[in-house]
């Protein structure tokens, strides 16, 4: 039985997945979690619509007993907010990628903002005594803001993705006055150990600030709480996706289509952080340098456009449709194609019937805060006969996820060989490798994630919050 948190949770995220009366399911592991603790609570869930429009009052919405309230935001707003800050600045400087950072004075002007604007509309909203939790790099200012209209609620932020090396977040201009927003909040939390420690060498370097032995951050005057908690999957609701009549159909059909060749899949959000051209360029030398295995195997990789209105995204876009051709144009036989590239997303089910027919899962992040996928493969394999995982080292799951075959995503080699070794695994290794990684998706799943992320957030001590 869940104890019943004793508090009213208000969730606050760039967008909404709670379900609504048109999109009844769940909209993916996260807005499981939350929901959940949504319900319980009697909470609300705020978040801009994804529509452009003037923005009004926030639109309230009950659904299945959990609140969501969402705003429309003028077009010049999203435009510097999301596609600029949030996804032209942040997102790529966060990810190691500063060639592909824009610093533009509009964009961070856009993000303030609207900051500002979700800060003046979701406050009147706040109790006194509400659990306040923020979610990711597109709101790190929101806290201040709620403080500086008199907020001393406990209020918590999660960052998704890694936090950068000390060095490079520098180069972002009015980095000091971005890092110290955060110190608004009672308790942020990393995916990770290395981001705690990298935000750790950020605070020490750059703030002077201290690190205390229990996990406590002190800058100047204020102390806030700084923890790893890594994100986990929905464990319970995607073993009944797992063993649904739609995935077993897929596995069926998997098996079929394959005709007795080793499937190799990878899934993932179109994005340059994913390690999408390195991995391509892996598998390629995987061909090239084993004539043996050609027919034999062959690579399933699913990757639905996202932020497709930003350059960047065009751009790898374009460059893995012209890299795909190579590959199929040099080594495509007549009864044989090495690659199929998808370009759309599938029902969870059929991505689970998918992940458990296929003998490798390749996972190759150039960096991710944690990744999902890794975490999905793993749960969906046959106890009996599972296959392996290769992940990038640099990957948040690499940390918790030992049995996997670990890889330098830019290394062609690495990437090549770690094939040809998870092609020939034995079974008895396979096994060993993947029975503690499965133990470990299970239980540090989303729920988990949450409850470890709000104790501590209801453990911050009260007072003293105010600006
Ligand atoms: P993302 O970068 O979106 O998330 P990830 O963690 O891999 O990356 O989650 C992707 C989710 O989308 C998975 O549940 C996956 O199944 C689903 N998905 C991907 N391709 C799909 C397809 N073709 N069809 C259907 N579903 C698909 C950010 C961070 C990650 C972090 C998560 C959660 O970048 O590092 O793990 O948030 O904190």
């Amino acid at each position: 039985m869940e104890c019943r948190p004793l508090t009213r949770l208000i969730v606050i995220s760039n967008r909404v997945q709670a379900p609504t009366a048109e999109q009844p399911g769940a909209q993916g592991g996260l807005a499981v979690a939350l929901t959940a603790a949504l319900r319980e609570t009697n909470g609300i869930w705020f978040g801009w619509s994804g529509e452009a429009g003037e923005t009004e009052a926030p639109r309230f919405v009950t659904y299945d007993g959990v609140t969501s309230a969402t705003i429309d935001l003028p077009e010049q707003d999203v435009e510097e907010y999301y596609d600029g800050y949030a996804n032209r600045t942040l997102w790529p400087l966060f990810h190691y990628r500063l060639d592909l950072t824009e610093f533009e004075r509009d964009f961070q002007g856009g993000y303030e903002r609207v900051n500002q604007v979700f800060g003046d509309v979701i406050g009147p909203h706040i109790r006194p005594d509400d659990l306040v939790w923020v979610h990711d790099y597109h709101l790190i200012p929101l806290g201040w803001l709620l403080r500086r209209q008199g907020l001393e609620n406990r209020i918590g932020f999660f960052l998704h993705i890694p936090w950068p090396p000390t060095k490079l977040l520098t180069a972002l201009p009015h980095h000091r006055r971005l890092v110290d927003a955060l110190f608004a909040y009672d308790v942020i939390g990393f995916q990770t150990r290395e981001w705690l420690e990298t935000f750790h060498d950020y605070v020490i370097h750059e703030m002077n600030g201290e690190i205390g032995a229990d996990g406590t951050i002190t800058v100047g005057s204020r102390t806030i709480r700084a923890i790893a908690c890594p994100i986990g999957i929905d464990a319970q609701d995607f073993v009944v996706s797992r063993d649904s009549e739609e995935a077993l159909a897929t596995h069926a059909r998997m098996v079929e289509s394959s005709i007795g060749r080793s499937l190799i899949v990878g899934v993932d959000r179109l994005d340059y952080s994913k390690g999408l051209e390195e991995r391509f360029s892996g598998y390629q030398r995987y061909l090239e340098t084993r004539p043996g295995a050609h027919a034999h195997v062959y690579l399933l990789q699913i990757a639905p456009p996202s932020r497709a209105s930003v350059q960047s995204y065009q751009d790898i876009r374009a460059q893995l449709d012209a890299l795909s051709g190579r590959i199929n144009g040099a080594f495509a036989d007549i009864d044989w194609v090495p690659l199929r590239y998808v370009n759309h997303g599938y029902p969870r089910a059929v991505l689970a019937g998918i992940y458990r027919a296929a003998r490798v899962g390749l996972v190759t992040p150039l960096r991710d805060g944690m990744n999902l996928v890794a975490k999905e493969y793993v749960a969906a394999q046959d106890p009996d006969d599972p296959g392996v995982l290769i992940l990038s080292r640099f990957a948040g799951a690499a940390a918790q996820m030992d049995g996997a075959v670990l890889i330098n995503p830019y290394s062609a080699d690495d990437i090549a060989d770690a094939i040809e070794r998870a092609l020939t695994m034995p079974l008895e290794e396979r096994i060993a490798r993947w029975r503690p990684m499965y133990e470990n998706v299970m239980r540090e799943d989303v729920t988990w994630w949450r409850r470890r992320f709000t104790d501590v957030l209801e453990q911050a001590p009260a007072g003293g919050r105010a600006l």
